[in-house]
């Protein structure tokens, strides 16, 4: 099965034609699956007049109707479960920030493949059995954890299932340990270098050679950050719980785009507004349905994530469709004076400036009836100490930076160096206080 670059060649580089049938053996079976065992999809079907035993044609998966979170949520915990509980073997849940939290659960079967997806995942990103992986994803209801830990077992890599948080273990058992792989979110890789050079690591000397970063928006700046400060390689791997976790997507060595598992996931990308399907390599809202899961299939599920599809074969050979590291939700966008920004757009042009350290907070707030936006920004250690007299300065250069990409005044507060809360898990970038959010 492996030896050679992929961990499974024919599927991995399959042919478009060969894709489309596998995909639509696998999407009728599971239209009938969720006809047959869902009230929620027979219902929308049979209003719709969707006939899952004629079904087709793969490009008639635009006629089937969308689910989304809300619908999650009406059905909480086990309404979408095509499965009775006494074959369902694992339930993993997001709690997300209004309503019911979101459950999701699994087969045995539908373990086995996701493990496998996640051993495909690693393998692409040149993770081998040898290799020791350092898996500081939360273990618990969140399936980044276990999601990878299985994964990682079975692709016969040694896991040391530390989970998130405990930073200076997490540095001592790097070292000692000799770990090559790590596995958690962006924003804490960051952290863990923080710690680390506190510590005085030299990561250039450590054994650590890639890491498989997800489970939030990051951007390329964020990535060269941490390659930087890690001395390793940073991979981009996506999933949401509901479609099945990590491992939806991952990019592969060449880090451009994340190859999505398409024997497992149909993926289209549509226009949130108008909801009709946009052409491959439009930007718009990700939507995906799952081919071969059996306790909790979902039918054009609305992500909405954003982010835009590239279907060449890429440099590694595979020819699953690409998507382009996701900028962000819908729902991250924040509309300051009528004018749409998203977090991930600070961002890039924060990492740009040498100055600041890659920790930061953005503060929306409506002041007599007026949107004002701030970005809380850390200075880096010797500049603050250097540069304390030009610092007002400095925040006009950032906020001219930032006026000429977002096109609106966003105020910046330079702050001591440590000042900003840092994240073990998904970072919260913004805190908006019109929505009644506090610090
Ligand atoms: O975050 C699953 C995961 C775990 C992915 C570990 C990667 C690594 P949820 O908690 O359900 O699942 O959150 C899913 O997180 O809809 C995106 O908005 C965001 N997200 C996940 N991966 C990425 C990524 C896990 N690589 C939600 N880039 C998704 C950008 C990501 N956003």
């Amino acid at each position: 099965m492996n030896g050679g670059i992929y961990w499974e060649q024919e599927v991995e580089t399959i042919n478009k034609d060969k894709l489309r049938l596998l995909q639509l053996e696998r999407l009728k079976n599971t239209l009938i699956n969720v006809y047959e065992n869902v009230e929620f999809y027979k219902k929308k079907f049979d209003e719709g007049g969707i006939n899952p035993y004629k079904f087709n044609n793969i490009d008639e998966i635009q006629k089937l109707p969308f689910t989304t979170k809300e619908d999650l949520r009406d059905n909480y915990p086990f309404g979408l479960f095509a499965k009775p509980l006494d074959s369902i073997v694992r339930i993993h849940s997001s709690s997300g920030t209004t309503g019911n939290p979101t459950v999701v659960g699994y087969t045995q079967k539908d373990i086995s493949i996701w493990a496998n997806l996640i051993a495909r995942d690693l393998y692409s990103a040149g993770v081998r059995s040898n290799d020791v992986i350092q898996n500081s994803y939360g273990y618990g209801l969140f399936t980044g954890g276990l999601g990878i830990h299985y994964g990682a077992e079975k692709l016969g890599a040694t896991v040391i299932p530390v989970s998130g948080g405990v930073t200076e273990r997490q540095i001592k058992i790097m070292v000692d340990f000799k770990s090559t792989v790590l596995c958690c979110t962006p924003s804490y890789a960051l952290y863990i270098a923080e710690v680390g050079k506190d510590l005085n690591v030299d990561f250039e000397k450590l054994a650590l050679r890639v890491g498989l970063f997800g489970a939030e928006p990051w951007t390329e700046e964020m990535r060269r950050e941490i390659e930087s400060r890690l001395f390793i390689d940073a991979i981009d791997i996506y999933g949401l719980s509901e479609i099945i976790g990590p491992g939806v997507s991952c990019e592969c060595i060449y880090k451009s785009g994340l190859h999505v598992a398409e024997d497992h996931f149909y993926v289209e990308i549509i226009d949130p507004i108008t909801k009709k399907q946009l052409p491959t390599g439009s930007q718009g809202e990700l939507v995906f349905t799952s081919l071969t899961k059996e306790a909790f299939p979902l039918i054009r599920y609305r992500t909405r994530d954003l982010s835009s599809l590239n279907a060449d074969v890429c440099k590694c050979g595979r020819t699953h469709v690409r998507m382009r590291k996701p900028m962000g939700r819908t729902d991250d966008m924040l509309i300051i004076r009528g004018v749409n920004v998203f977090p991930s757009q600070i961002e890039e042009v924060l990492m740009q400036v040498k100055e600041v350290e890659p920790h930061y907070l953005i503060v929306v707030d409506r002041v007599n009836y007026l949107d004002t936006i701030e970005l809380w920004v850390e200075v880096s250690e010797d500049v603050f100490a250097e540069k304390i007299n030009d610092l007002e300065m400095f925040e006009k250069t950032i906020e001219s930076k930032l006026y000429a990409v977002t096109g609106i005044n966003i105020d910046v507060k330079l702050k001591e160096p440590k000042t900003i809360k840092r994240s073990e898990g998904k970072a919260k970038r913004v805190v908006d206080k019109r929505k009644g959010e506090t610090i």
